[in-house]
């Protein structure tokens, strides 16, 4: 039985990536008089590697052969980050980003059938209740047995670390339940601890590989505005009566 539904944040939720997080990076960049500037494309790259402040040592290491890193590059990092998180959550709280249709409507049908619901992310935990504060309701936070973020776990994903620990923060087994994921490293992550995943695309993820995915989709889908399935021919709404079909399968 389908008892307990857990979501990835960015990318799933909201296509936070392009407009929030790399903004976000580039504001905390510019006041700290650094010369770093990540365009769409060069982020699109640097999406291989979860949590900010691992993308940031990774464009170093990866893209900036000329960067001399000073002796406190360390903390340098942790600084960029505590200063890039708030800038992100000004522009959340300034209700800058919508969620992906069909999270809402499906978020509370789960609820009023008394499914549980968790989430499990590589972002900082104050960028998530930010988020559903702001893009779902303000007690939204409350509605999810478990928020597992951040650095909580040491190997971000594609390590299933983070799953891991939800599921054993809810005391539920990987088999009763269902994960929503939107990148390969999700799905890697979601697929290592057990858990059947249904992905939804963006337009950084759409060519990643998705196998083992229970199906992918284009979004959730919403009455008059189906969803698009890429793994096959088929349009629809997911909804529970849906996920239960998928879960049986
Ligand atoms: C999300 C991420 C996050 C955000 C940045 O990956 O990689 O790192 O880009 O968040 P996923 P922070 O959706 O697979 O969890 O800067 O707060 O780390
Ligand atoms: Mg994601």
């Amino acid at each position: 039985m389908l008892k307990a539904l857990l979501f990835d944040v960015d990318g799933t939720l909201a296509d936070t990536e392009r407009d929030g997080h790399r903004v976000a990076f580039n504001a905390a960049f510019r006041a700290f008089g650094l010369d770093w500037d990540w365009d769409a494309g060069l982020y699109g790259k640097l999406l291989a590697v979860t949590g900010g402040k691992e993308r940031m040592r990774y464009y170093v290491d990866s893209f900036r052969p000329d960067y001399v890193k000073p002796a406190d590059f360390d903390d340098l990092v942790v600084e960029l980050h505590k200063t890039k998180t708030g800038h992100y959550t000004r522009m959340l709280a300034a209700g800058g980003i919508p969620l992906r249709p069909g999270v809402t409507r499906l978020i509370d049908e789960a609820r009023q059938a008394g499914l549980s619901l968790a989430i499990a992310t590589t972002t900082t935990p104050d960028n998530v209740t930010a988020l559903l504060r702001h893009s779902l309701a303000p007690d939204s936070p409350d509605w999810f047995a478990v928020i597992a973020a951040g650095d909580i776990v040491p190997a971000k994903k594609p390590a299933p670390d983070i799953y891991r620990w939800a599921l054993d923060k809810m005391g539920l087994n990987a088999a009763e339940c269902l994960a929503f994921e939107d990148s390969h490293n999700g799905l890697r992550s979601a697929l290592g601890a057990g858990l059947r995943t249904l992905v939804t695309v963006n337009d950084y993820t759409r060519g990643d590989d998705f196998s083992g995915a229970v199906a992918v989709l284009s979004d959730l889908g919403e009455p008059g505005a189906p969803y698009r399935r890429l793994d096959r021919e088929e349009a629809g709404v997911v909804d529970l009566a849906r996920l239960n079909d998928w879960f049986q399968d």
